[in-house]
């Protein structure tokens, strides 16, 4: 054993750059093999998995979508953590130090082995990481083996390295095998055979502060469970009908472009919105009729669950009649005019009108599985959320949020209730009357609807709320539910300052 030179803040040092340049290392490796088995992604994929929803909903309730980012980054210093202690153990006894590296290794590793969509070559970038982090500490063993301490600048640029590796190749890992955007921009999408319906001359009354008809690509909310986004060679890629149908069939993104395009608008929701919220948005679809190519299989009319996978193992469960009842279910290639975004889904995802995305709108689509409810439950089942129920009907307030001048304002927003679609808007002023709202013009129940009216505002403190009527007539309930099991209600209001 040797005589510790070096004291055991040093060996903190050393023990917490060995583990960050491994698992520097670890990333670059996975870079090159598959992103998603990078250790850190690895280990909070598999966080994500395990975790109950009771801790994740108290967690996301708190940071909002700065989840993963966060997730990451908490497990990234627990790491750097559990390296600063070996090094101080491995000053004096390496042994229990090289076990718990080696152990730390198999944890990543077997973290991303039981990722779904990944196999036993996971291992790989978590298993460098770790080799890496052993032969460094072996390396600053001998290094100082009788020497005297003092090596601070060394062991600061070395940090200084093993940080800026860990940030590239975390670049690296996101930006993935290259090429995926190059052939996504190669993809010429072709023009539908059905297009859409206009909604009308006025869609959009284009407020200042109002969401937008048509949410462009860019600000679309977006809501997945993958910490590193499946990047889908799409030369490679093919769609899979199974389960309970008469003839298995697969397709590939050729087949797609070659069939029948419909182009729709179509609102798609989170369940997890709270009232106000803004996971959700309007988006102009252009994919292939899910009926017509599931008919094609022969599905067993037992089959009352339509199970979509994502290549991430992500599932959802559909009702089948809901896609064979005539609503423009598609199978979706393109967004607003582009190919699918990746992080919307490319090459290919689901979007069924009226249903939560939790329930219908699987991105990175490669299985569709005719199961039914009895046999299995998917993702978000498992966690707690309920079974596909309709979507809520729900109306927002986007302007003003706070503030505004007295005399005349407008104040407006977008409703919704896909499928039965929004048949009225009512704003009410502190305790006044429900005043009915102008709407927008909309094709079809599929959509938002905008809603706006012109206040006479006086100076002081107000509180604007919004109700809407579904197509049926239906109310928006002011009953406050939280998010959970099936999604919230209540009313929309906001605490307006006028001066
Ligand atoms: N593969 C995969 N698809 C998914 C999810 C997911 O976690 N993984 N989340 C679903 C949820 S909960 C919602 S609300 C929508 C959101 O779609 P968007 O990110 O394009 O807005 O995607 C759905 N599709
Ligand atoms: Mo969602």
């Amino acid at each position: 054993m040797n005589t510790p030179s070096a004291s055991p803040r040093a060996w903190a040092a050393a023990g917490t750059v060995a583990t960050l340049a491994g698992l520097a290392l670890g990333h670059l490796a996975a870079a090159l093999l598959a992103p998603r088995a990078a250790p850190l992604s690895a280990l909070s994929d598999a966080v994500i998995a395990v975790v109950p929803l009771s801790v994740s909903h108290w967690f996301i309730e708190l940071v909002g979508t700065a989840d993963k980012p966060l997730l990451i980054l908490g497990i990234g210093i627990g790491v750097a953590v559990v390296g600063a202690l070996v090094g101080v153990v491995w000053r004096t006894r390496p042994w229990p130090g090289r076990i718990a590296v080696v152990l730390l290794g198999l944890l990543g590793a077997a973290a991303a082995v039981t990722r779904p969509g990944l196999d036993l070559a996971a291992a790989v970038p978590s298993l460098i990481a770790a080799a890496a982090a052993l032969a460094s500490l072996e390396w600053w063993s001998r290094r100082w083996a009788g020497e005297d301490a003092g090596r601070r600048g060394f062991l600061l640029v070395l940090g200084g390295v093993g940080a800026a590796a860990l940030g590239s190749s975390w670049w690296a890992a996101r930006s993935g095998p290259a090429g995926i955007e190059a052939q996504r921009d190669a993809v010429a999408l072709p023009e539908p055979d059905l297009p859409v319906v206009e909604p009308g001359p006025v869609a959009d009354f284009e407020v200042r502060g109002l969401s937008p008809y048509r949410v462009p690509n860019g600000d679309f909310y977006r809501i997945d469970t993958a910490i590193t986004v499946p990047r889908i060679d799409v030369d490679t890629w093919s769609l899979r009908v199974h389960g309970m149908v008469d003839r298995e069939l697969t397709f590939s993104f050729d087949d797609l472009l070659g069939r029948e395009l419909i182009e729709r608008d179509i609102t798609l929701a989170c369940v997890s919105n709270q009232v106000g919220g803004d996971l959700v948005g309007n988006a102009r679809w252009l994919g292939v009729s899910l009926a017509d190519l599931l008919a094609e299989a022969g599905p067993d009319p037992a089959a009352d669950q339509l199970v979509s996978r994502s290549t991430d193992g992500w599932t959802a469960g559909t009702p089948t009649e809901l896609v064979f009842d005539g609503r423009d279910a598609l199978i979706a290639i393109g967004m607003n005019g582009a190919p699918l975004p990746i992080d919307h889904g490319w090459p290919v995802r689901l979007v069924i009108p009226g249903l939560y995305g939790y329930v219908s709108a699987t991105k990175w689509l490669t299985e569709l599985e005719l199961s039914t409810f009895d046999s299995y439950n998917a993702y978000w089942i498992t966690r707690g959320w309920s079974t596909p129920r309709p979507i809520k009907t729900q109306s927002r307030i986007d302007t003003p949020r706070s503030k505004a001048g007295s005399g005349t304002v407008v104040v407006a927003g977008v409703a919704w209730a896909q499928h039965r679609g929004i048949s009225a808007v009512e704003l009410r002023v502190d305790d006044g009357e429900w005043r009915p709202c102008d709407l927008s013009d909309v094709a079809t129940g599929d959509t938002w609807r905008q809603w706006k009216y012109e206040w006479d505002a006086s100076a002081g403190d107000h509180t604007l709320t919004v109700r809407a009527t579904d197509g049926e007539g239906e109310v928006q309930t002011s009953e406050v539910q939280g998010v959970i099991p099936d999604g919230a209600t209540g009313l929309h209001r906001v605490e307006v300052k006028v001066d």
